[in-house]
């Protein structure tokens, strides 16, 4: 059996890539950090919760991954671990950088040393690439890298050191640039899983009105479920490199409220708000992933539109709020 090692496996990627790596035969094993309250932390583990095995470990102790992996002794590694909200990135800088950028070398530093030849995946973002843009509107792994956010920041860092690693000491270590994806599982802080959940509560009466920050922002969006067997694939290739992936279409966050509400049959300019609170000190204006390496080399193909994943979001919180 294929032992992987899934850090954040209780993220939402984290559950989809467990789920998925037991469904071809994979024995799973995750790392959990410590928090106050146990029970709701393995939420989006609950229906695979028994096939699992969970060590405690934090990203930030390197003693602790050295502990774990030591002990499991995994073929490949997904690192998937991060403080991953932009806008909280802002309030918490250096946190941010310890648990999304030196945790990656924590990481390596102790594969490094114990076993060169496991395989690791590093969860490398859009994020990256800032306000860069190809003359053809799209951003692919030759773009500039200009972070616009302390969390870009560290990715970056993350994505360098994985490659100088790779360079330096002939490790497996390939980066997947994901571009944005969503899901029910998606924390509901983050901009789609928000305006779905607010928009059924609109129309179920539970609330007046939906606050958001910049609307003009584009992204480019996709489904958890579809990019996190990218992941598995990437780490199956014989040598490792770099992949964006990404749909190659993207809407504005106004047209993701235009959608859902239309979608609820009420009409987003009467409920949509802006709130100064939820602006960022820089954005990040447009992301649109050009996916053509990572087609070439894996028979990668998407199951969701932009619509059915916001299908499935918005019925997901119907039934949650009507059960
Ligand atoms: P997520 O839902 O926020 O999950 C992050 C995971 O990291 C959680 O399981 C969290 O555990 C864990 N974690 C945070 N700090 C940790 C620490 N110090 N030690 C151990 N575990 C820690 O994020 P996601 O959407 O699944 O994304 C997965 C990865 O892909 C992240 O690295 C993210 O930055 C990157 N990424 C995401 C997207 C996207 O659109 N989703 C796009 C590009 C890249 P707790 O919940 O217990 O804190
Ligand atoms: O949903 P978001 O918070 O996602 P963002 O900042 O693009 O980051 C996500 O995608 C990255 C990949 O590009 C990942 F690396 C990262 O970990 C994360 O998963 O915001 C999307 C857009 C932004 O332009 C933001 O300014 O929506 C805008 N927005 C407008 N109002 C809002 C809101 N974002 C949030 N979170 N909340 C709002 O009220």
């Amino acid at each position: 059996m294929i032992k992987a090692l899934i850090t954040g496996i209780n993220g939402q990627d984290g559950s989809y890539l467990a789920e998925y790596l037991l469904q071809i035969g994979y024995e799973v094993h995750g790392i959990l950090k410590r928090n106050s309250i146990a029970e709701n932390q393995t939420a989006r583990l609950d229906e695979i919760y028994d096939q699992l095995h969970l060590h405690y470990a934090d990203m930030t102790d390197i003693s602790s991954l050295y502990r774990v992996i030591n002990k499991i002794q995994p073929d490949e590694i997904y690192n998937l671990a991060a403080q991953s909200h932009v806008r909280i990135s802002f309030d918490q800088p250096i946190y941010t950088a310890n648990a999304t950028a030196l945790s990656v070398l924590n990481l390596i530093e102790a594969v490094k040393e114990i076993n060169p030849k496991i395989k690791i995946y590093q969860a490398s973002s859009s994020e990256m690439f800032g306000n860069s843009i190809d003359k053809d509107g799209f951003q692919r792994e030759t773009t500039p890298m200009n972070p616009v956010s302390p969390y870009g920041c560290a990715k970056v860092f993350a994505y360098n050191i994985s490659r100088n690693y790779r360079h330096s000491y002939n490790m497996f270590i390939s980066n997947g640039i994901l571009f944005n994806h969503e899901s029910p599982r998606r924390g509901t802080n983050f901009v789609t899983n928000k305006v779905c959940k607010e928009a059924v509560k609109i129309k179920l009466g539970l609330s007046k009105d939906l606050k958001l920050g910049n609307l003009s922002a584009t992204r480019d969006w996709g489904h958890a479920k579809d990019y996190v067997k990218v992941m598995h694939q990437i780490l199956q290739l014989d040598k490792p490199d770099d992949f964006v992936c990404a749909t190659g279409i993207c809407h504005s966050v106004q047209e993701l409220c235009e959608y859902v509400f239309w979608k609820l049959e009420l009409d987003w300019k009467d409920y949509v708000v802006q709130d100064e609170k939820f602006l960022r000190p820089e954005e990040l204006h447009d992301l649109r992933g050009d996916a053509t390496k990572l087609k070439k080399a894996t028979d990668w193909k998407l199951e969701y539109t932009f619509e059915t994943m916001l299908d499935e979001m918005i019925n997901y919180w119907i039934k949650y709020y009507t059960k």
